[in-house]
């Protein structure tokens, strides 16, 4: 019986790797030179076509952007511009630690014009020029919340917008959607992809092997020989950032009427962004406790006084008419 069951697990997990590789890598091909994969370290002492700053250290079965301590702040860029027009990006990675709720900051993904320089935006540089796919694990925002976190946004930039930290950004995304992503025992991905000027954003975070949409946007126009990177960063709250691998795969699409324009030289720009949230004033300072007793008093006096009254009157009324009736 044991040995029969054994049988039928073994099939399971062959069905789910077959069945998995298959929804994965199609016809698109992989780009070495975008891509990092164990074993990272080539021959010599760097990784090649990639380069890491901060806190970043790089380990045989992972790299640690930061790990599970306070201000820490890592990245890992490729040093290869992307000349294709269509990709999709697949981060392998798990964001883990002992916090269990509080943790904090989160970590990015990008396609910009810089890479390899440091600042606050999860790591990397504010007012970039690009794309920004951004993890955040906690919430900055002290009043209430549109949505839960972790949360998943993207943000489109020219240059001229800095993330606001304190409302997570939510000013500039073009769209997010909530996903629990942290303290998984099993393997979590999230593929970033930019196909015919339309941004899809997935996840496998269920460890189904299956791409789950968290958002589309359409319109989104991105030149090429932009960067890609991976930034992370801990404050007062930490975790462990980790990258498994990057996996770059260039999008051979048919008859792609538009393939033939150089798109080096636009300027990163999106035609929506999020529907203009609802503006949430954070709560005035509350009535001290004295006001409000006070409120309280005069109103109970209120009522006492005009139950008093209306009795009073009820009770002329009625002597009145025992005068008339006699
Ligand atoms: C850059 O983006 C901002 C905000 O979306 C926009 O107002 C501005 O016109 C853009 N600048 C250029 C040069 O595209
Ligand atoms: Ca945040």
């Amino acid at each position: 019986m044991l040995y029969y069951i054994n049988i039928i697990q073994l099939f399971i997990c062959f069905i789910h790797l077959v069945s998995g590789q298959s929804q994965w890598n199609t016809r698109d091909f992989m780009k070495r030179e975008h891509s990092l994969i164990k074993p990272y370290y080539g021959s010599g002492i760097d990784i090649p076509f990639w380069h890491f700053t901060g806190t970043t250290i790089v380990t045989p079965n992972y790299i640690r952007l930061t790990d599970d301590s306070q201000s820490k702040r890592g990245t890992i860029w490729n040093t290869v511009p992307v000349t294709s027009r269509n990709w999709d990006v697949q981060v392998h990675f798990k964001v883990h630690g002992k916090g269990k709720d509080l943790f904090g900051d989160g970590f990015a993904i990008w396609y910009a014009k810089d890479n390899l320089i440091d600042g606050p935006v999860f790591g990397s540089k504010d007012l970039f020029q690009g794309l920004a796919i951004i993890l955040d694990t906690y919430s900055n925002h002290n009043g209430p919340h549109n949505h839960q976190h972790p949360y998943i946004s993207a943000m489109v930039n020219n240059g001229s917008l800095s993330y606001d930290h304190d409302r997570d950004g939510t000013h500039t995304q073009l769209a997010g959607c909530e996903a629990k992503f942290r303290n998984f025992d099993h393997d979590t991905h999230i593929s970033v992809k930019y196909e015919r000027d339309v941004l899809t954003v997935s996840t496998d975070l269920e460890n189904k092997a299956a791409w789950k949409e968290c958002f589309q946007v359409k319109e989104v126009r991105l030149p090429t020989g932009y960067y890609i990177g991976v930034s992370a960063t801990t404050g007062d709250l930490s975790d462990n950032h980790d990258v498994m691998s990057v996996r770059f795969f260039e999008l051979d699409l048919d008859n792609d009427v538009d393939a033939a324009e150089d798109r080096s030289k636009i300027i990163p720009s999106a035609s929506y962004f999020e529907a203009p949230r609802e503006h949430v004033e954070d709560p005035k300072p509350g009535m001290s406790g004295i006001k409000i007793f006070f409120l309280m008093l005069l109103g109970s006096i209120a009522v006492v006084t005009f139950v008093v009254l209306g009795i009073m009157f009820y009770q002329k009324r009625q002597e009145k008419s025992r005068k008339r009736f006699y």
